[in-house]
């Protein structure tokens, strides 16, 4: 499998005793290299609590599945390390290995959707059963994916990071309009719901909902997008904030 190398591991943990051939193989990923595993058995996460690297923490606390969390520092660029990128060849947050993963061999995963998806389907949780209702909670994942994700990021950029010192306010008036005009269809969405599905709490919340509490508290955009216009959105993630899971997930690592 790529990314997985023959290279001795350097753990002590390695020579554990009772350790299974699954975990060895686990361990021989370059990444334990600069994040060693603690606990080679359970679910290693690569992370950093941003919106994208806490969908994932959220969903394991939901789950409460084992797991160890590395933390991939920003500041001193860690996800560009040959290390991070023998994992996640886009050097981005957030990544896992399951140690025991389809067929009983290691699964190195990166795309924060793709790990939603990936962990709902190993537990059976968080993702209807019903193939219908799959593709749709599916479709809301994908929306934020490919919509909320790139629009909002780019609102914090404009409003929040280096952008906010351009004259030239155009580009980030483009995107606080695709963001209010994505807020509109979140909020009709959720106007007769209680979740993204209905009474289900799903991916699709887990993946959703970060970004909108991102954009209004951290990047402090909720006036420049008129988010007290978004009733319905502002309901539903204050029911999802106050889920214990959620709480403790939003800080790890
Ligand atoms: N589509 C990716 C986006 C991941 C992403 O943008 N991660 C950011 C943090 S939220 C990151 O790692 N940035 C580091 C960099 O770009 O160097 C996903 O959902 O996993």
């Amino acid at each position: 499998m790529q990314g997985f190398c023959p290279n001795p591991p350097l753990s002590a943990a390695n020579f554990a005793t009772n350790m299974t051939q699954l975990e060895r193989n686990a361990l021989s990923h370059p990444i334990m290299r600069k994040w060693p595993a603690s606990h080679p058995d359970r679910l290693q996460l690569y992370s950093l609590p941003t919106p994208n690297g806490v969908k994932v923490s959220i969903l394991l606390e939901e789950l409460g599945l084992p797991y160890e969390a590395h933390r991939v520092n920003f500041d001193t660029d860690d996800q560009m390390s040959p290390e991070f990128l023998a994992l996640n060849p886009n050097n981005k947050i957030p990544a896992i290995i399951d140690p025991s993963g389809p067929n009983g061999q290691p699964l190195a995963l990166f795309e924060s959707g793709a790990i939603l998806i990936y962990l709902a389907e190993k537990t059976g949780r968080f993702l209807p059963q019903d193939t219908a209702l799959r593709y749709e909670t599916i479709q809301w994942l994908m929306w934020q994916m490919g919509g909320v994700g790139p629009m909002f990021g780019q609102v914090g950029f404009f409003h929040f990071f280096a952008g906010k010192e351009f004259d030239d306010k155009r580009p980030r008036d483009r995107y606080v309009a695709e963001s209010r005009r994505l807020l509109g269809v979140l909020n009709q969405r959720l106007a007769s719901r209680s979740w993204v599905m209905g009474d289900e709490y799903t991916i699709a919340d887990i993946a959703i909902l970060p970004w909108v509490r991102n954009l209004v508290e951290r990047y402090g955009a909720g006036d420049l997008v008129g988010y007290a216009d978004f009733t319905h959105v502002a309901r539903v993630l204050a029911a999802f904030l106050a889920r214990p899971a959620v709480a403790r997930g939003l800080v790890i690592p």
